[in-house]
């Protein structure tokens, strides 16, 4: 059996997978224009439950009347809970731009693989990113390839004197179960036993 007859199935079934994940329905995780302003206490973020498709995450941040930041602007505190059996494979800026004064470069946004941060030192985060409109996914610049079960706290925070409107939109994907991954060695021993 040539290889290529191996893997296509197999590509194919987690071509299958993956849409289904992106046909998912999406759904608001956070409005704060509805929902009210996030957390700005790093230690009590927001706490959400992530469900299956593409989540939105939106609000202001900066000189906005909110406290929470390092100098004492609006910043937002959000928990994402990862429910077991699904996975966050990209976190991407779905809308940048400041109404007030100049944000500068961007924003920014800190990741800790926990419920909460113990405070607002680079000591107390796993990875950090300056964000704008031009990102597409900030995974891979908080060198997190995926993210998986469990909780998942971010801070989000504008100092410059400036009002920030931002939403992100995160990803959440069916994690691939260990019966597709043994299905997929399988095929792969099986056809390399025969092409001996
Ligand atoms: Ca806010
Ligand atoms: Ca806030």
């Amino acid at each position: 059996m040539h290889l290529k007859s191996i893997i296509a199935p197999a590509v194919t079934v987690l071509c299958l997978l993956w849409a289904g994940g992106q046909g998912a329905r999406g759904a608001v995780l956070w409005n704060e224009a509805v929902d009210g302003d996030l957390s700005g206490e790093f230690s009590s973020p927001q706490v959400v439950v992530a469900t299956l498709g593409e989540l939105t995450v939106s609000g202001t941040i900066g000189r906005n009347g909110n406290s929470g930041a390092t100098d004492g602007s609006d910043a937002d505190y959000l928990t994402i809970m990862l429910p077991e059996g699904l996975e966050i494979v990209s976190v991407s800026v779905q809308g940048y731009f400041s109404t007030e004064g100049n944000p500068g470069g961007g924003s920014f946004l800190g990741y800790r693989e926990a419920a909460s941060f113990g405070g607002q030192g680079f000591s107390d985060i796993d990875g950090w990113v300056i964000f704008s409109d031009d990102f597409p996914d900030l995974l891979p610049a908080l060198e997190q390839p995926f993210l998986g079960e469990g909780d998942h706290a971010f801070w989000i925070q504008e100092t410059n004197p400036s009002i920030v409107e931002y939403s992100l939109s995160f990803q959440v994907v069916p994690e691939p179960s260990l019966g597709l991954l043994m299905g997929f060695a399988s095929l792969l021993i099986l056809g390399l036993r025969k092409r001996r």
